[in-house]
């Protein structure tokens, strides 16, 4: 049939180019872009088909590849409250990526039927990139998917990971119409911010300058769309926002880097003890940072950002009187002593999961209050309906002691300056600096609560990853046979020592992660686990 044909041509002229298996995995699907064409613009006709089988909900397709060099990029589908896609659709996701340009209708009407979608439903999909120099081909062909399913797409255009989140979340739930989107984002941070400020009368220690390094992303579009509406309550000077340059974009630079090299970003030449707030290429991570008058470098992770606000947060509980259960979640990349303070010093359960977003995030809903950060800054802090609810009804019982009404009104300012719906780095950043100011505290000041062990992650080529499979969330492997006891008797002679062996979920390699009492027995031990999985 005609029409059959023209679709058939629409699919080709994103062809898939070569045969090599690809997968939606913890970031979605992540390649070189010239590669992903042909998966962006299925997963525009995914989204689509997913919005039907949600009522219509609008659903997202971010295109970026975060912290990656920007050669590479990627897509990720965001469901209806702005959470991740559903673990059950990643593998439909792999499948309509993965068919030939032939079988894809076939195989998207199997889709269609498995899931089953009435097809005559109307369909929404956001669409939202960064700046890298692909996206905004990828995300025209994310737009042409949309439409080839007869669905609606609304380019948001470039935009951080957390605000196209924000923005599927806030639509569905009719929080604010369509064009106001942006604006409801950005006031809801600042506005929330402002009052939390305001109420803060001792400082003490703490500084409202701050250098803000944007990883040359489009997190530094974004901040440069806050700092107006924050006024004089954070001073920040802006670095690395060079979003034209493509060369650039994480180049020395952002979260990431700064994590992994316990280096200070380049691109500006620190201050002595003023704080550095990186964020990575979609800003979704964020790392804090300062080199000391002795120049010496001191990296403040997501460990340390989880145990200041966790402690912030416990706190208000307590004065609220509330009945909140509050937990942290970590991953087993947490620096041990950064668990061993939080659980032994502030009596806060930790609970621990595998890494990536989705299963930290899944694991905090089972908390009134769930705080859960990922050692490389990415976290946010969920809230329960009971939580909410608890909160609001506090706020309105006229019996209630004017101090505990004053913290249950704090309590719900910080509930609104945080995004929940995934890590946001820019939010995390206005709670971070609420919490600095609130205890009146420095770096420094903010150190002192625990040092972390010595720690070393490393890379390891091998030929096939998957060999090794883990359990107790990626503590142990469970295969190959006999790998686990061969870390153990290698671990055993290191004192304080731990190590973790995974297959990555983003690149062909095994990350091993050792920790030790001093930085030459981590070194050491990652060396010789290294030695024992290759
Ligand atoms: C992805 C995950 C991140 C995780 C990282 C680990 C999301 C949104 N992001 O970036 O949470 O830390 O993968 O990568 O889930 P790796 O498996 O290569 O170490
Ligand atoms: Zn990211």
């Amino acid at each position: 049939r005609a029409t059959d044909r023209k679709m058939q041509a629409t699919i080709e002229k994103y062809p898939r180019k070569n045969d090599v298996y690809i997968q939606y995995g913890t970031a979605g699907f992540r390649t070189k872009a010239e590669l992903l064409d042909h998966v962006v613009f299925r997963m525009g006709v995914l989204a689509a088909l997913r919005s039907r089988a949600k009522g219509s909900m609008a659903i997202g397709v971010m295109i970026t590849a975060s912290h990656n060099p920007e050669p590479d990029n990627g897509v990720k589908l965001v469901d209806p409250h702005g959470e991740m896609l559903e673990v059950a659709w990643e593998a439909i996701a792999s499948r309509l990526a993965n068919a030939s340009d032939s079988e894809f209708q076939e195989e998207l009407a199997k889709v269609a039927i498995q899931t089953g979608v009435d097809v005559n439903k109307p369909a929404l999909v956001f669409i939202g990139r960064d700046t890298r120099s692909s996206s905004e081909r990828l995300g025209e062909a994310a737009i042409a998917g949309v439409k080839f399913y007869q669905g609606t797409a609304v380019d948001h255009g470039q935009v951080t990971t957390p605000m196209l989140h924000y923005y599927v979340y806030a639509h569905n739930m009719n929080l604010t119409p369509d064009p106001q989107l942006e604006d409801s984002y950005f006031s809801k941070l600042a506005s929330s911010f402002i009052s939390l400020s305001k109420e803060i009368t001792t400082k003490k220690n703490y500084s409202p300058f701050v250098d803000f390094d944007g990883a040359n992303g489009v997190g530094a579009l974004a901040i440069e769309k806050l700092l107006p509406r924050l006024g004089n309550t954070l001073l920040l000077t802006v670095h690395n926002t060079d979003t034209v340059t493509p060369s650039t974009l994480n180049k020395e630079c952002g979260a990431d880097y700064v994590k992994t090299h316990v280096a200070a970003p380049k691109g500006f030449e620190p201050t002595p003890n003023k704080r550095i707030v990186s964020v990575d290429g979609d800003a979704d991570r964020v790392i804090y940072s300062y080199v000391d008058s002795q120049k010496q470098f001191h990296l403040m992770d997501g460990d340390h950002i989880a145990s200041l606000v966790a402690g912030y947060l416990m706190e208000m509980v307590k004065d609220s009187g509330l009945e909140l259960s509050l937990g942290l979640v970590q991953t087993a990349y947490a620096n041990g002593n950064s668990t061993k303070y939080i659980t032994e010093t502030m009596k806060i359960p930790v609970a621990f999961t595998s890494t990536g977003v989705k299963h930290l995030h899944h694991k905090a809903l089972e908390y009134d209050i769930g705080v859960y950060f990922e050692a490389n800054g990415h976290g946010t802090v969920v809230f329960s309906n009971n939580a909410r609810n608890l909160v609001l009804q506090a706020m309105n019982d006229e019996k209630l002691d004017e101090s505990k009404r004053r913290v249950i009104m704090r309590l719900k300012q910080v509930m609104e300056v945080i995004n929940s719906t995934v890590g946001d780095a820019i939010s995390d950043m206005l709670l971070v600096e609420t919490v600095l100011k609130a205890r009146g505290w420095s770096m420094e000041d903010w150190e002192a609560a625990y040092q972390d062990l010595p720690s070393r992650l490393m890379k390891v080529h091998v030929k096939d990853r998957n060999v090794i499979e883990t359990v107790d969330a990626d503590r142990k492997c469970s295969k190959p046979d006999g790998l686990q006891k061969e870390i153990d008797r290698v671990v055993s002679s290191y004192s304080f020592g731990r190590s973790f062996v995974r297959p990555s979920g983003t690149e062909d390699v095994v990350r091993v992660y050792a920790e030790a009492e001093t930085q030459v027995e981590a070194d050491k031990l990652a060396v010789e686990v290294a030695r024992v999985v290759y």
